[in-house]
């Protein structure tokens, strides 16, 4: 696709957003939908590319998945009703699909390969193949299983016992996916809190998963049952109008339905930290996921420190927090984050390299970066490099430049949030 023109030089963003579906929460009510036994019905679903890429691996592994405008019906027979695939299993852009999957194939016994994009084939995938071949599945893939294509052969799993050696929900998942289908009680151990969907949506479709702090302990053999999901907002997408809002002067933005689960919520706390002016409004009658509508208005904001177990909870956020940092007062420093250069891209280097060319003074260093701010942006022609969430956060930087700014590679927004443009349209006064 040609690069796009952005919009620059705008007055203010006013008016409110309906976000999307939760992306996280869309894949797994397709695969919980998918091994569960009976109808179950998705409403709100993400019709990003990713989801739709999971849609499409269940299909070739024999579910019936119906698809109308407003709601999904996906007949699930259990993980014994999952079928040898006839085809390739290709999860495009989606770290989230290859690795959950996994987890369920590892306790199936047939034979299937799974591969994805250029992005997908530099993502690393022994975090998950090295746990799931110790349970007992047989896992081969380039360089000795670490990377796709992968091929693997499930089977009869037992038990394990495992610390995750990175803060990882896609590895947790992927265990406890295999850990369902295992011999005996499998217990994981997360070195910090990560977001909890698998959790809650083994209890929504009737089973049962313990969690005592950071360690997770999980059954196997249990029957799942299909369940009803309303899929929240995604906290992710909703994070570039709070920042948006935030640092574009004049603006208010009222957000409707967004997902305020606190193993996301990290962007909130950030946000309350560097001193902007942000409502909460909670909504206190949806159990399966807290949810919630935002109002954000401009404001002064200061320079923070991001580090710790509250990586985890913004690891997605963190390119447009980037971006918030350079209109904030003195220096924002984000450590402790070496997994961003494991994303979509190496999200440490496009983001240094992308908002330099915009004019920000920003520096990577080897877990994280530091922002100075506060820095005037100008016009420049910028990369998404194949990843969404650097797309979206160079059109917000765009809006504070008065001169042109083109975008190259626009069209990988559409992984998670396909009417991202029309939304931020609709706003610009
Ligand atoms: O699915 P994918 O490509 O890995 O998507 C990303 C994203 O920015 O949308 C990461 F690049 O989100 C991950 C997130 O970073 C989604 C996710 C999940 O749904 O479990 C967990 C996080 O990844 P990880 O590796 O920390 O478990």
């Amino acid at each position: 696709m040609a690069a796009l023109t952005l919009k620059t030089d705008i007055g203010r963003l006013f008016g409110e957003v309906t976000i999307p579906g939760d992306k996280s929460i869309s894949h797994r009510s397709v695969m919980f939908g998918s091994v569960a036994h009976g109808v179950t019905t998705v409403t709100n679903f993400l019709k990003g590319d990713d989801c739709l890429s999971t849609i499409s691996c269940f299909r070739k592994l024999g579910v019936r998945i119906e698809e109308s405008n407003d709601q999904l019906r996906i007949f699930g027979n259990g993980f014994e009703g999952l079928t040898e695939p006839n085809e390739l299993l290709d999860v495009g852009n989606s770290g989230t699909t290859i690795r959950l999957l996994m987890g369920i194939l590892a306790g199936r016994p047939f034979f299937s390969s799974l591969i994805g994009d250029e992005s997908i084939g530099k993502r690393p995938m022994t975090r998950v193949t090295n746990p799931l071949s110790n349970m007992g599945a047989k896992i081969d893939g380039r360089h000795n299983g670490s990377y796709t294509p992968l091929s693997i052969r499930g089977g009869h799993l037992e038990s394990i016992n495992y610390t995750l050696p990175v803060a990882s929900a896609q590895v947790k998942s992927a265990l406890i996916l295999a850990g369902l289908q295992a011999d005996g009680v499998s217990q994981i151990i997360e070195p910090a809190e990560t977001r909890d969907h698998t959790e809650r949506m083994i209890r929504r479709f009737g089973g049962k998963i313990e969690k005592d702090n950071k360690v997770i302990t999980v059954k196997g053999g249990q029957k799942l049952t299909a369940a009803s999901i309303h899929v929240p907002g995604d906290i992710s997408s909703a994070a570039f109008f709070l920042v948006a809002g935030a640092i574009i002067s004049g603006s208010e933005i009222h957000l409707k339905n967004v997902g305020l689960n606190s193993t996301r919520t990290g962007i909130i706390e950030v946000l309350q930290k560097m001193g902007a002016d942000l409502e909460i409004h909670e909504n206190h009658d949806n159990k399966f996921e807290p949810t919630g509508d935002l109002i954000i208005k401009s404001s002064s904001l200061k320079g923070t420190i991001i580090e710790g177990d509250l990586i985890p909870k913004l690891i997605d956020e963190v390119p447009i927090i980037a971006l918030m940092a350079t209109q904030a007062e003195g220096d924002t420093i984000i450590k402790d984050a070496e997994e961003l250069k494991v994303k979509e891209t190496n999200r440490i280097d496009t983001v240094v390299q992308e908002l330099k060319k915009l004019g920000a003074s920003i520096e990577a260093t080897k877990d994280g970066m530091v922002i100075h701010g506060k820095s005037k942006l100008h016009g420049g022609v910028v990369s998404s490099h194949g990843d969404h969430r650097i797309g979206m956060m160079l059109a917000v930087a765009a809006l504070l430049s008065k001169e042109e700014v083109l975008l190259e590679k626009p069209e990988a927004i559409s992984v998670s949030y396909p009417n991202f443009f029309e939304h931020l349209n609709n706003l610009i006064q």
